[in-house]
């Protein structure tokens, strides 16, 4: 299967593919939940997490899928909803969320969590069922952050599958909340597609294996950083994770992401180290609080922690302070 490539600019893009069944109906729930946020003079962010899928057929046996568990976006979540923002989390199905990660089935499974009530086995009466000892302050911890989030209704999720459907609900969702201008902030944790094949040039069945190899030929995913700066946002705080395998790339992509589509922080991690250490690179003298002085040069801060001796540090806990510092500092400009 081969075909001409074709160059997807944004608008194109959504001239041709189309969107989501859901879309509407997403976009109902997040305008309800920012008009409630925006009343409660709440800031909200966008977390975008997990991996996007490209299929290969319209009734689709295979995809190509993209790298990430969606550990990122939840934790981060957690920490922003701490911070007292309200979030809309726009995930990929069956990727990690924001208070159940704790309990997910590779790395804490549920049921390790429970414990039947030896001395009720025997009896006549029903067998009762409570929280091992050992993991009893932990859940505790977690249910009464999780209850309060549920009670200030300060958390949304949305879900996507493709990167069709992120795209579509990206731009919807940017929409909406650029109602909140410069309270709005957009942290895009998902690692999504770069490449895609559109609908036009999709096999409708099951690609068959007869013919041996398969050569697929795809276009690439338009880049949507531009025109959510230039036009789905007002004054929204962009943040944008760029993920690479050779450290020795990650300042120059950053810098060139930066320079190319205006937003304001790029943080670079790199893909076995991403656990402890990332970096922030944005232009300096961001908030423009003082014009003066100002020059095009970057600058890059370096976030580590050092996980031999502190175990239970998540590095998301301080890449989302320094965002709420950076994030708070941009809300004191004026708006023009
Ligand atoms: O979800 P996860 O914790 O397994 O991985 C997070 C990540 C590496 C996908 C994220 O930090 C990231 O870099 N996202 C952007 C990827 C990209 O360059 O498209």
């Amino acid at each position: 299967m081969t075909n001409e490539p074709t160059s997807f600019s944004a608008e194109s893009y959504f001239a041709t593919q189309p969107p989501p069944a859901t879309l509407d109906h997403d976009i109902a729930g997040v305008r309800s939940f920012v008009a409630r946020q925006q009343a409660a003079g709440r800031k909200v962010v966008l977390v975008t997490s997990g991996g996007t899928t490209v299929p290969l057929e319209l009734n689709v046996v295979r995809f190509l899928d993209n790298f990430s568990a969606g550990t990122r976006g939840a934790t981060s979540a957690e920490y922003f909803l701490k911070a007292g923002y309200a979030v809309l989390f726009m995930h990929r199905q069956f990727s990690l969320q924001p208070f159940s990660r704790h309990y997910s089935h590779s790395t804490n499974p549920f049921l390790d969590l429970l414990d039947i009530d030896k001395s009720t086995t025997s009896s006549s009466q029903d067998p009762q069922i409570g929280v091992t000892p050992e993991k009893r302050a932990h859940l505790l911890q977690v249910l009464t952050a999780y209850k309060q989030v549920q009670a200030a209704g300060t958390l949304h999720t949305l879900t996507f599958v493709t990167v069709n459907d992120y795209l579509w609900l990206l731009r919807a969702v940017s929409q909406e909340l650029s109602v909140l201008n410069r309270k709005a902030m957009y942290y895009l944790a998902a690692a999504v597609s770069d490449f895609f094949l559109p609908r036009q040039k999709m096999s409708e069945h099951k690609i068959q294996s007869g013919k041996g190899s398969l050569h697929i030929e795809m276009d690439q995913v338009p880049k949507i950083l531009k025109p959510m700066v230039d036009e789905w946002t007002r004054n929204g705080y962009i943040v944008s994770f760029k993920l690479e395998t050779d450290q020795a790339l990650l300042i120059p992509k950053a810098r060139a992401s930066i320079e190319r589509y205006g937003h304001q922080v790029v943080i670079g991690n790199d893909l076995n180290r991403r656990k402890f250490e990332v970096v922030f690179v944005s232009r300096k003298n961001l908030t423009g609080a003082s014009s003066e002085g100002r020059d095009n040069g970057f600058e890059e801060n370096w976030l580590r922690i050092d996980l031999s001796t502190d175990h239970e540090k998540e590095i998301e806990e301080d890449i989302v302070k320094e965002l709420v510092k950076r994030h708070g500092d941009w809300t004191c400009v004026d708006s023009e």
